[in-house]
Protein backbone atom coordinates (compact mmCIF):
# COMPACT_ATOMS: atom_id res chain seq x y z
CA UNK A 1 0.00 0.00 0.00
CA UNK A 2 3.06 2.14 -0.13
CA UNK A 3 1.48 4.15 -3.35
CA UNK A 4 -1.75 4.55 -1.56
CA UNK A 5 0.32 6.93 0.72
CA UNK A 6 2.71 8.67 -1.79
CA UNK A 7 -0.59 9.48 -3.93
CA UNK A 8 -3.35 10.44 -1.13
CA UNK A 9 -2.17 13.70 -1.61
CA UNK A 10 -3.97 14.17 -4.97
CA UNK A 11 -7.62 13.44 -3.60
CA UNK A 12 -9.55 16.25 -2.10
CA UNK A 13 -12.72 15.52 -0.27
CA UNK A 14 -15.63 17.51 -1.99
CA UNK A 15 -18.61 17.88 -0.20
CA UNK A 16 -20.75 17.32 -4.03
CA UNK A 17 -18.14 13.92 -4.30
CA UNK A 18 -19.94 12.98 -0.46
CA UNK A 19 -23.48 13.74 -1.46
CA UNK A 20 -23.29 11.97 -4.43
CA UNK A 21 -22.19 9.07 -3.08
CA UNK A 22 -24.75 8.78 -0.15
CA UNK A 23 -27.66 9.88 -2.75
CA UNK A 24 -26.36 6.82 -5.00
CA UNK A 25 -26.74 4.19 -2.63
CA UNK A 26 -30.17 5.04 -1.16
CA UNK A 27 -31.52 5.23 -4.66
CA UNK A 28 -30.34 2.18 -5.44
CA UNK A 29 -31.52 0.56 -2.51
CA UNK A 30 -34.77 -0.79 -3.64
CA UNK A 31 -34.34 -1.16 -7.19
CA UNK A 32 -32.70 -3.53 -9.69
CA UNK A 33 -29.62 -4.90 -7.86
CA UNK A 34 -31.48 -5.91 -4.56
CA UNK A 35 -33.86 -8.34 -7.28
CA UNK A 36 -30.95 -9.44 -8.76
CA UNK A 37 -29.82 -10.34 -5.24
CA UNK A 38 -32.93 -12.28 -4.89
CA UNK A 39 -32.72 -13.47 -1.12
CA UNK A 40 -29.31 -15.47 -1.89
CA UNK A 41 -27.31 -15.05 1.68
CA UNK A 42 -23.33 -14.39 0.62
CA UNK A 43 -21.02 -15.43 2.98
CA UNK A 44 -19.36 -12.58 5.59
CA UNK A 45 -16.32 -12.33 6.97
CA UNK A 46 -13.52 -10.46 8.78
CA UNK A 47 -9.50 -10.67 8.70
CA UNK A 48 -8.57 -11.74 12.55
CA UNK A 49 -5.42 -10.33 13.87
CA UNK A 50 -3.69 -12.29 15.95
CA UNK A 51 -2.79 -9.80 19.13
CA UNK A 52 -6.49 -9.05 19.08
CA UNK A 53 -7.67 -12.26 18.58
CA UNK A 54 -5.56 -13.41 21.66
CA UNK A 55 -6.11 -10.64 24.09
CA UNK A 56 -9.83 -9.48 23.89
CA UNK A 57 -12.84 -12.42 23.83
CA UNK A 58 -14.99 -9.76 22.83
CA UNK A 59 -12.72 -9.75 19.41
CA UNK A 60 -13.03 -14.00 19.47
CA UNK A 61 -17.23 -13.41 20.27
CA UNK A 62 -17.88 -11.03 17.21
CA UNK A 63 -15.66 -13.01 15.06
CA UNK A 64 -18.43 -16.10 16.05
CA UNK A 65 -21.38 -13.58 16.05
CA UNK A 66 -20.47 -12.15 12.49
CA UNK A 67 -18.33 -14.23 10.50
CA UNK A 68 -18.98 -17.00 8.19
CA UNK A 69 -15.23 -16.29 6.94
CA UNK A 70 -12.50 -15.60 8.74
CA UNK A 71 -8.76 -14.99 6.98
CA UNK A 72 -5.52 -14.55 9.33
CA UNK A 73 -4.66 -11.01 9.03
CA UNK A 74 -0.91 -11.16 8.82
CA UNK A 75 -0.15 -14.68 9.80
CA UNK A 76 -0.16 -16.46 6.72
CA UNK A 77 2.29 -13.90 5.26
CA UNK A 78 5.93 -14.38 5.02
CA UNK A 79 7.36 -12.17 7.48
CA UNK A 80 4.75 -14.38 10.13
CA UNK A 81 5.88 -17.63 8.67
CA UNK A 82 9.33 -17.07 8.02
CA UNK A 83 11.18 -15.33 10.09
CA UNK A 84 13.83 -17.59 9.85
CA UNK A 85 14.80 -18.92 6.45
CA UNK A 86 15.32 -22.19 7.48
CA UNK A 87 11.57 -22.68 9.33
CA UNK A 88 8.37 -21.93 9.20
CA UNK A 89 6.79 -20.81 12.22
CA UNK A 90 2.87 -21.82 11.76
CA UNK A 91 1.85 -20.65 15.86
CA UNK A 92 0.08 -17.67 15.07
CA UNK A 93 -1.66 -19.48 11.51
CA UNK A 94 -2.48 -22.59 12.77
CA UNK A 95 -4.38 -20.53 16.48
CA UNK A 96 -6.56 -18.92 13.42
CA UNK A 97 -7.41 -21.75 11.48
CA UNK A 98 -8.37 -23.77 14.79
CA UNK A 99 -10.61 -21.16 15.37
CA UNK A 100 -11.94 -20.92 12.37
CA UNK A 101 -12.87 -24.68 12.00
CA UNK A 102 -13.42 -25.16 15.79
CA UNK A 103 -16.66 -23.02 15.44
CA UNK A 104 -17.21 -23.87 11.99
CA UNK A 105 -16.25 -20.88 9.48
CA UNK A 106 -14.82 -21.12 6.34
CA UNK A 107 -11.19 -19.96 5.49
CA UNK A 108 -9.34 -17.34 3.18
CA UNK A 109 -5.37 -17.55 3.20
CA UNK A 110 -3.72 -14.53 2.48
CA UNK A 111 -1.38 -14.36 1.17
CA UNK A 112 1.50 -17.13 -0.81
CA UNK A 113 3.40 -13.77 -2.76
CA UNK A 114 3.46 -10.15 -2.04
CA UNK A 115 5.79 -7.91 -2.22
CA UNK A 116 5.77 -6.19 1.17
CA UNK A 117 5.47 -8.13 4.63
CA UNK A 118 8.45 -9.82 3.90
CA UNK A 119 11.71 -11.06 6.43
CA UNK A 120 14.91 -9.07 5.73
CA UNK A 121 16.73 -12.37 4.01
CA UNK A 122 13.55 -12.82 1.09
CA UNK A 123 14.81 -9.21 -0.02
CA UNK A 124 18.42 -9.57 0.00
CA UNK A 125 17.99 -12.88 -2.63
CA UNK A 126 19.79 -12.14 -5.70
CA UNK A 127 19.44 -14.71 -8.02
CA UNK A 128 16.54 -16.07 -10.18
CA UNK A 129 17.15 -19.74 -9.27
CA UNK A 130 17.09 -18.98 -5.20
CA UNK A 131 14.02 -16.74 -5.81
CA UNK A 132 12.08 -19.71 -7.66
CA UNK A 133 13.32 -22.01 -5.46
CA UNK A 134 12.85 -20.26 -2.16
CA UNK A 135 8.81 -19.23 -3.82
CA UNK A 136 7.74 -22.89 -4.99
CA UNK A 137 8.88 -24.49 -1.69
CA UNK A 138 6.92 -21.76 0.59
CA UNK A 139 4.04 -21.95 -1.50
CA UNK A 140 4.00 -25.73 -1.57
CA UNK A 141 4.95 -26.43 2.36
CA UNK A 142 1.91 -23.76 2.85
CA UNK A 143 -0.64 -24.97 0.75
CA UNK A 144 0.32 -28.66 1.67
CA UNK A 145 -0.16 -27.93 5.61
CA UNK A 146 -4.23 -26.29 5.37
CA UNK A 147 -4.92 -28.79 2.32
CA UNK A 148 -8.62 -29.29 2.02
CA UNK A 149 -9.11 -26.55 5.62
CA UNK A 150 -8.17 -23.23 3.59
CA UNK A 151 -10.51 -23.49 0.97
CA UNK A 152 -9.37 -20.02 -0.55
CA UNK A 153 -6.12 -18.46 -1.25
CA UNK A 154 -4.81 -14.99 -1.93
CA UNK A 155 -2.14 -16.32 -4.33
CA UNK A 156 -0.63 -13.42 -5.08
CA UNK A 157 -1.18 -9.90 -3.85
CA UNK A 158 -1.05 -6.76 -4.89
CA UNK A 159 1.33 -7.40 -8.17
CA UNK A 160 0.06 -4.76 -10.70
CA UNK A 161 1.34 -1.31 -10.43
CA UNK A 162 -0.37 1.33 -8.91
CA UNK A 163 -1.29 3.35 -12.15
CA UNK A 164 -0.50 1.05 -15.06
CA UNK A 165 -1.27 3.61 -17.35
CA UNK A 166 2.36 5.26 -16.63
CA UNK A 167 4.94 1.94 -17.60
CA UNK A 168 2.90 -0.48 -15.94
CA UNK A 169 1.77 -3.57 -15.13
CA UNK A 170 3.77 -5.07 -13.17
CA UNK A 171 4.59 -3.74 -9.38
CA UNK A 172 7.80 -3.26 -8.40
CA UNK A 173 8.99 -6.07 -5.95
CA UNK A 174 11.62 -8.45 -5.28
CA UNK A 175 9.62 -11.79 -6.81
CA UNK A 176 9.32 -8.98 -9.97
CA UNK A 177 12.51 -8.18 -10.07
CA UNK A 178 14.49 -11.31 -10.17
CA UNK A 179 11.72 -13.68 -11.75
CA UNK A 180 9.96 -11.46 -14.19
CA UNK A 181 6.01 -11.96 -14.85
CA UNK A 182 7.03 -15.40 -14.65
CA UNK A 183 6.12 -14.71 -10.46
CA UNK A 184 2.48 -14.54 -10.83
CA UNK A 185 2.71 -17.80 -13.28
CA UNK A 186 4.89 -20.05 -10.67
CA UNK A 187 2.83 -19.02 -7.71
CA UNK A 188 -0.73 -20.12 -9.54
CA UNK A 189 1.19 -23.08 -10.65
CA UNK A 190 3.20 -24.24 -7.38
CA UNK A 191 -0.32 -23.56 -5.60
CA UNK A 192 -2.69 -25.35 -8.38
CA UNK A 193 -0.63 -28.39 -7.99
CA UNK A 194 -0.30 -28.63 -3.96
CA UNK A 195 -4.18 -28.00 -3.72
CA UNK A 196 -5.78 -28.81 -6.65
CA UNK A 197 -9.00 -28.45 -5.02
CA UNK A 198 -8.31 -25.24 -3.29
CA UNK A 199 -9.81 -21.77 -5.07
CA UNK A 200 -6.90 -19.32 -6.45
CA UNK A 201 -7.51 -15.67 -6.45
CA UNK A 202 -5.37 -12.97 -7.84
CA UNK A 203 -5.77 -10.42 -5.16
CA UNK A 204 -5.63 -6.52 -5.49
CA UNK A 205 -6.73 -3.21 -4.79
CA UNK A 206 -8.33 0.18 -6.55
CA UNK A 207 -10.76 -1.53 -9.02
CA UNK A 208 -13.65 0.84 -8.15
CA UNK A 209 -13.10 4.08 -8.48
CA UNK A 210 -14.20 6.38 -11.25
CA UNK A 211 -10.37 7.04 -13.00
CA UNK A 212 -8.28 5.67 -15.27
CA UNK A 213 -5.88 4.35 -13.60
CA UNK A 214 -8.49 2.03 -11.64
CA UNK A 215 -9.97 1.05 -14.97
CA UNK A 216 -6.35 0.29 -16.31
CA UNK A 217 -6.40 -2.00 -13.14
CA UNK A 218 -9.09 -3.78 -14.05
CA UNK A 219 -7.82 -4.21 -17.91
CA UNK A 220 -4.47 -5.51 -16.00
CA UNK A 221 -5.79 -7.90 -13.58
CA UNK A 222 -8.71 -9.91 -16.69
CA UNK A 223 -5.31 -9.75 -18.80
CA UNK A 224 -2.92 -11.45 -16.52
CA UNK A 225 -5.71 -13.99 -15.45
CA UNK A 226 -6.48 -14.52 -19.19
CA UNK A 227 -3.20 -15.25 -19.62
CA UNK A 228 -2.83 -17.93 -17.28
CA UNK A 229 -5.57 -19.72 -18.62
CA UNK A 230 -4.76 -19.81 -22.00
CA UNK A 231 -1.04 -21.40 -20.50
CA UNK A 232 -3.37 -23.77 -18.91
CA UNK A 233 -2.85 -22.36 -15.16
CA UNK A 234 -5.19 -22.47 -12.74
CA UNK A 235 -6.86 -19.31 -11.40
CA UNK A 236 -10.53 -19.02 -10.30
CA UNK A 237 -11.03 -15.40 -9.24
CA UNK A 238 -10.30 -11.79 -8.39
CA UNK A 239 -10.05 -10.49 -5.25
CA UNK A 240 -10.99 -6.76 -4.48
CA UNK A 241 -10.11 -5.60 -1.27
CA UNK A 242 -12.22 -2.51 -1.53
CA UNK A 243 -10.54 -0.09 0.79
CA UNK A 244 -13.04 2.86 -0.08
CA UNK A 245 -11.73 6.71 0.33
CA UNK A 246 -15.13 8.40 1.49
CA UNK A 247 -14.01 10.83 -0.51
CA UNK A 248 -14.10 8.91 -3.86
CA UNK A 249 -16.80 7.98 -6.18
CA UNK A 250 -17.57 4.71 -7.25
CA UNK A 251 -17.21 3.69 -10.74
CA UNK A 252 -21.02 1.63 -10.99
CA UNK A 253 -20.56 1.23 -14.48
CA UNK A 254 -16.99 0.08 -14.40
CA UNK A 255 -17.52 -2.55 -12.08
CA UNK A 256 -20.22 -4.00 -13.46
CA UNK A 257 -18.21 -4.20 -17.03
CA UNK A 258 -15.50 -5.80 -14.74
CA UNK A 259 -18.01 -8.22 -13.28
CA UNK A 260 -18.91 -9.28 -16.95
CA UNK A 261 -15.68 -9.32 -18.56
CA UNK A 262 -15.04 -11.72 -15.21
CA UNK A 263 -17.99 -14.09 -16.16
CA UNK A 264 -17.10 -14.25 -19.52
CA UNK A 265 -13.75 -15.36 -18.72
CA UNK A 266 -15.13 -17.76 -15.90
CA UNK A 267 -14.39 -16.42 -12.79
CA UNK A 268 -15.58 -15.43 -9.53
CA UNK A 269 -15.15 -12.31 -7.88
CA UNK A 270 -15.28 -11.81 -4.23
CA UNK A 271 -14.47 -8.60 -1.54
CA UNK A 272 -11.89 -9.81 0.34
CA UNK A 273 -10.81 -6.21 2.66
CA UNK A 274 -13.65 -4.19 2.77
CA UNK A 275 -13.37 -1.03 4.99
CA UNK A 276 -13.67 2.88 4.53
CA UNK A 277 -10.79 5.23 4.43
CA UNK A 278 -12.80 8.13 5.96
CA UNK A 279 -9.84 10.70 6.80
CA UNK A 280 -11.50 13.40 5.51
CA UNK A 281 -14.79 13.31 6.13
CA UNK A 282 -16.62 15.61 9.00
CA UNK A 283 -15.11 14.39 12.43
CA UNK A 284 -18.75 14.22 13.24
CA UNK A 285 -18.85 9.94 14.22
CA UNK A 286 -22.95 9.37 13.65
CA UNK A 287 -22.80 11.80 10.18
CA UNK A 288 -19.55 9.24 9.52
CA UNK A 289 -20.93 6.18 10.05
CA UNK A 290 -24.29 6.57 8.01
CA UNK A 291 -21.82 7.93 4.82
CA UNK A 292 -19.53 5.19 5.10
CA UNK A 293 -22.64 2.72 5.27
CA UNK A 294 -23.92 4.39 2.06
CA UNK A 295 -20.72 4.06 0.38
CA UNK A 296 -20.48 0.53 1.07
CA UNK A 297 -23.80 -0.56 0.52
CA UNK A 298 -23.19 1.67 -3.00
CA UNK A 299 -19.90 -0.74 -3.87
CA UNK A 300 -21.56 -3.45 -2.76
CA UNK A 301 -24.77 -2.99 -4.92
CA UNK A 302 -22.82 -2.23 -7.98
CA UNK A 303 -20.97 -5.45 -7.75
CA UNK A 304 -23.91 -7.80 -6.43
CA UNK A 305 -26.30 -6.28 -9.37
CA UNK A 306 -23.71 -7.57 -12.07
CA UNK A 307 -22.31 -10.76 -10.01
CA UNK A 308 -22.69 -12.60 -7.07
CA UNK A 309 -19.29 -12.27 -4.88
CA UNK A 310 -18.01 -15.84 -3.48
CA UNK A 311 -17.53 -13.44 -0.22
CA UNK A 312 -17.25 -10.24 1.45
CA UNK A 313 -14.58 -10.50 3.60
CA UNK A 314 -14.20 -6.77 6.24
CA UNK A 315 -10.37 -5.91 6.95
CA UNK A 316 -11.13 -6.09 10.42
CA UNK A 317 -14.43 -5.93 12.40
CA UNK A 318 -14.03 -2.99 15.17
CA UNK A 319 -12.80 0.59 14.51
CA UNK A 320 -10.68 -0.39 17.82
CA UNK A 321 -7.99 -2.36 15.55
CA UNK A 322 -7.59 -1.10 11.84
CA UNK A 323 -4.73 -0.15 9.82
CA UNK A 324 -7.05 2.91 8.63
CA UNK A 325 -6.62 5.25 11.19
CA UNK A 326 -2.34 4.83 11.51
CA UNK A 327 -1.88 4.92 7.69
CA UNK A 328 -4.15 7.55 7.06
CA UNK A 329 -4.42 10.09 10.25
CA UNK A 330 -7.08 12.91 10.16
CA UNK A 331 -5.96 16.24 10.86
CA UNK A 332 -8.26 16.31 14.02
CA UNK A 333 -7.73 14.03 16.73
CA UNK A 334 -10.83 12.16 16.03
CA UNK A 335 -10.36 8.35 15.42
CA UNK A 336 -10.95 6.79 11.81
CA UNK A 337 -14.19 4.59 11.69
CA UNK A 338 -13.53 2.24 8.80
CA UNK A 339 -15.66 -0.79 9.85
CA UNK A 340 -19.05 -2.17 10.51
CA UNK A 341 -18.44 -2.39 14.87
CA UNK A 342 -17.31 0.60 16.74
CA UNK A 343 -14.23 0.41 19.11
CA UNK A 344 -16.78 -0.53 21.99
CA UNK A 345 -18.59 -3.32 19.54
CA UNK A 346 -21.36 -1.55 18.94
CA UNK A 347 -22.82 -2.36 15.64
CA UNK A 348 -22.57 0.72 13.35
CA UNK A 349 -24.87 1.17 10.06
CA UNK A 350 -22.74 -0.96 8.12
CA UNK A 351 -22.85 -3.60 9.63
CA UNK A 352 -26.89 -3.78 9.14
CA UNK A 353 -25.56 -3.75 5.65
CA UNK A 354 -23.52 -6.29 5.41
CA UNK A 355 -25.75 -8.45 7.65
CA UNK A 356 -28.92 -8.02 4.45
CA UNK A 357 -25.79 -9.60 1.97
CA UNK A 358 -25.27 -11.97 4.43
CA UNK A 359 -29.10 -12.94 5.08
CA UNK A 360 -29.41 -12.76 1.59
CA UNK A 361 -32.53 -9.90 1.81
CA UNK A 362 -30.13 -7.23 0.29
O1 LIG B 1 -3.73 -4.76 8.17
C1 LIG B 1 -2.46 -5.32 7.93
C2 LIG B 1 -1.44 -4.76 8.94
O2 LIG B 1 -1.79 -5.19 10.23
C3 LIG B 1 -0.04 -5.26 8.58
O3 LIG B 1 0.90 -4.63 9.42
C4 LIG B 1 0.28 -4.95 7.12
C5 LIG B 1 1.62 -5.56 6.72
O4 LIG B 1 1.58 -6.95 6.84
O5 LIG B 1 -0.73 -5.50 6.27
C6 LIG B 1 -2.02 -5.00 6.52
O6 LIG B 1 -2.91 -5.62 5.63
C7 LIG B 1 -2.76 -5.30 4.25
C8 LIG B 1 -3.10 -6.53 3.45
O7 LIG B 1 -2.29 -7.61 3.85
C9 LIG B 1 -2.96 -6.29 1.96
N1 LIG B 1 -3.74 -5.16 1.55
C10 LIG B 1 -3.55 -3.94 2.31
C11 LIG B 1 -3.74 -4.21 3.81
C12 LIG B 1 -3.62 -2.91 4.62
O8 LIG B 1 -2.31 -2.42 4.52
Amino acid sequence: MQEIEADRGRFRLTRRAVLRTGAAALASGTGFARAQAAARPIPVGSAAEIGAFRNDARYREALKRYCDVVVPMNDLKWDALRHERARFDFAGADEAVAFAEANGKALRGHTLLWGEALPPWVKEMTTRAEAERELVNHIEVVVDRYKGRIATWDVVNEVIKYDPTSGGPWRDTIWQRLLGPEHVEIAFRTAGRTDPKARLVLNDFHFEEAEPGAAARRQVALDICRRLKDKGIPVHGIGMQAHLYAEKNIDTEGLQRFMRDLDALGLDVEVTELDVIDWKMPADAALRDKRSAALVATFLEAVVSAKRPKAIVTWGLTDRYSWVGETFPRKDSAKARPLPLDADYRAKPMLAVLERYRRGTA
